[in-house]
């Protein structure tokens, strides 16, 4: 289930700097209709949720964090700590965002708008509902 989630995001340096690369059909899986980066992050966890329909690419631009992501049976901890991964948040994964570094920058490229009615934010919900196919 966890196999293939993690992309190598392509870089190319030369004496102006490091330029890193996600593009659609290479790295990226889906149409982007949305991003959004989070920074400025305290000690606190985020996510605790899975989505519906919603696939994403976290692109790690800084720093450090540990996902755990869940697909009802197994839970898997991934460290993100370079910003060449990217990590695929695909349907019906629960993932929870722990450990920031304080200069940490997540961006995601999102396969659609924003919508709260994709998110599935109870627990038990999820487990009945990836338990049910
Ligand atoms: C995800 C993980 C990786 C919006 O209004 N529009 C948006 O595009 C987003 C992403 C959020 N919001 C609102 C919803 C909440 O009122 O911003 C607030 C914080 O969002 P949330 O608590 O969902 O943040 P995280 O960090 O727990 O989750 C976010 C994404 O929402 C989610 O889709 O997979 O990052």
């Amino acid at each position: 289930m966890f196999e293939n989630m993690l992309f190598e995001v392509q870089s190319i340096s030369d004496a102006r700097g490091t330029i890193y690369i996600v593009e659609q059909g290479q790295q990226l899986p889906f149409d982007v209709k949305r991003c959004y980066f989070i920074k400025e992050l305290s000690s606190q966890p985020r996510g605790f949720h899975a989505h519906k329909t919603l696939r994403q690419l976290a692109v790690l631009v800084q720093g450090s964090c540990d996902f755990i992501m869940d697909d009802g049976s197994t839970k898997n901890n991934i460290t993100l700590n370079s910003p060449k991964q990217a990590l695929l948040i695909d349907t019906f994964v629960w993932h929870e965002m722990h450990n920031f570094s304080e200069d940490c920058i997540l961006m995601v490229l999102a396969s659609d708008v924003y919508l709260e009615e994709d998110y599935i934010r109870n627990y038990d919900e999820f487990l009945i509902t990836v338990k049910q196919g």
